[in-house]
């Protein structure tokens, strides 16, 4: 047995799960009329309603003693610190230290890190504002109206996931591009409606190691050059890494190059030089909105008490679910458009922190962890996979993610999206009951069957976060961003785990790499099992056929 599941804190939460489990909401909303205020948050411009959840004041006392005990206060100030938390890579992590908007140093190894956080910034903002005004232009003298991104995981899901919900700012500006599989289709399709002499590249790749990442844009330099020449590559090329030689072996001058640092984890890094495609879609304006939200909800995470600590709420929470009801995803649920990359960038977000099985000590952990991260947008869920979150036999905490106004008013549109957006929270807390089903019939005329009512009865019960922004807004987007950052990295805290290292994307590079040289028929004997050694044979057997 761990400490964490022999703590005080967790045994109790094990016999107070025993107690409310068959609790239902509606009871604990009958009980209670002031239910719906006392469990609900208001962060600047954004409401959090965590009202619809199976939890008592109890409960969050509980949870909050749990948080206590793994001493997430004393983390979560190493981390602003600049203490080197990422155990196993001996790092700080510091992505607070990107949208820090106070005058307060933050230190690494004593020094402060901040003059060259803003340096870089500077020469991002100048640089997106040269080439946004036709000012800074490619080879053949023509002004840049394209950029595209190749870079792949955190290199690449936050630009996507930010310009996409940010297209409102994007108007007029440089319109933006990803690139991020290795499969050329992804590099063939987007290239085919650009023009070499009008567009550039932003290669962001941390390492700039990643082999997807420089095949395409050795491909996309090839593409280039083969219209323009050699020289071209100087003025259409940037790259947006930590790795000033292998940038310079590529060919990108240092002029080009916007570094950051080793403390700023891939996942966590669209708010450093990994951000510049969004700078140049959206602007300086914005993007500083955008930080500026985030810097709030750090402060907001560093300083509130835990108590009124909407992240901490956020984590726990979800520990109540995956560690004592056994809840073993996450749904995350925009009924926004432009959010539609939201869910998949948490996947990473989530997932790639927490999916771990270790604890920090190097032990296997004997509780549940984090959880699969999944969801789309609203209301197309509801015409697909919300069947099961509604009668399935899996328990799915959900987030609801609306706003009050739309960037698009058309018609009714948007009142009707948000009238799904309430009824469906509704629906999943209350249920329908038989005798409800039953009277609903009556009053149509009809009588069914015991089991065919039963078919219509909905259990209810289901938890839901609502957050419920006054308008997505790169300063909204921002702090929504950084409060689901912290919400995992109390989760990791919790589950003793370290939530900044990544060895499963390390070895699906490592492993990639050998297969590669045999497809390229230059490895070594197959030191594979039978399944992989047959694929690979019929793989290069039908692709070269004599
Ligand atoms: C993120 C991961 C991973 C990484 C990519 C790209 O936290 O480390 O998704 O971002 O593998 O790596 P490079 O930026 O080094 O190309």
């Amino acid at each position: 047995m761990s400490r964490l599941t022999e703590s005080a804190p967790w045994r109790a939460l094990v016999e107070h799960h025993k107690a409310l489990q068959h609790v239902h909401l509606r009871e604990l909303f009958a009980a209670d009329p002031h239910r719906a205020e006392a469990l609900s948050h208001t962060l600047a411009d954004t409401f959090f309603d965590f009202s619809k959840h199976r939890i008592t004041s109890e409960t969050l006392t509980l949870l909050l003693e749990l948080a206590r005990a793994a001493q997430v206060p004393r983390w979560r100030d190493r981390m602003f610190a600049g203490e080197p938390i990422n155990v196993t890579e001996g790092r700080p992590v510091l992505h607070v230290a990107l949208r820090n908007r106070s005058d307060r140093p933050i230190r690494v190894d004593g020094h402060d890190v901040m003059p060259e956080v803003r340096a870089v910034l500077d020469r991002m903002y100048t640089f997106a504002e040269e080439i946004r005004s036709g000012a800074g232009r490619g080879a053949t003298g023509r002004a840049f109206t394209d950029v595209v991104n190749i870079g792949i995981g955190g290199s690449d899901l936050g630009p996507v996931m930010v310009t996409e919900a940010l297209r409102p700012w994007g108007k007029g500006g440089i319109r933006p591009h990803f690139v991020s599989n290795i499969d050329g289709t992804h590099l063939v399709e987007t290239l085919s409606s650009l023009d070499p002499e009008t567009t550039l590249f932003c290669v962001a790749s941390k390492t700039f190691t990643t082999i997807e990442t420089l095949t395409n844009a050795a491909s996309a330099r090839a593409w280039l050059t083969s219209a323009l020449g050699d020289d071209a590559v100087a003025a259409h090329f940037v790259a947006l890494s930590t790795h000033a030689e292998r940038v310079a072996a590529f060919g990108i001058p240092e002029a080009h190059r916007f570094g950051f640092w080793d403390w700023v984890g891939g996942r966590y890094s669209l708010w450093s030089a990994i951000g510049l495609s969004i700078v140049l879609a959206i602007g300086p304006d914005a993007f500083d909105e955008l930080l500026q939200g985030a810097y709030e909800a750090d402060e907001h995470f560093r300083t509130a008490p835990l108590e009124d600590n909407v992240p901490v709420w956020m984590a726990m929470i979800g520990i109540w679910y995956h560690d004592f009801f056994g809840a073993a995803s996450h749904a995350i649920l925009p009924y926004d458009q432009y959010l539609h990359r939201f869910a998949a960038y948490f996947q990473q977000g989530d997932m790639e922190s927490n999916g771990k099985g270790v604890d920090r000590g190097g032990c296997s952990v004997d509780y549940p962890t984090g959880p699969v991260v999944w969801g789309e947008p609203g209301t197309n869920g509801q015409h697909a996979f919300f069947q099961l979150l509604h009668q399935g036999t899996h328990l799915v905490p959900c987030d609801f993610i609306g706003a009050i106004r739309s960037h698009n008013p058309l018609g009714e549109h948007h009142d009707i999206l948000m009238a799904n957006f309430f009824a469906q929270t509704e629906a999943l807390m209350r249920g329908r009951t038989a005798d409800e089903v039953r009277a609903g019939l009556a009053r149509r005329g009809t009588e069914l069957s015991d089991d065919a009512v039963a078919h219509r009865t909905f259990p209810g019960n289901r938890p839901t976060t609502t957050i419920l922004l006054d308008q997505i807004t790169p300063r909204s987007l921002g702090r929504l961003i950084a409060l689901y950052e912290h919400k995992i990295f109390v989760q990791g805290i919790v589950w003793d785990i370290n939530s900044f290292d990544q060895w499963g994307v390390e070895l699906g590079k490592e492993l990639a790499t050998t297969i590669l040289s045999e497809l390229r028929g230059d490895g070594g004997p197959s030191l594979h099992d039978a399944s992989t050694a047959a694929l690979i044979a019929r793989y290069r057997t039908r692709r070269d056929p004599a």
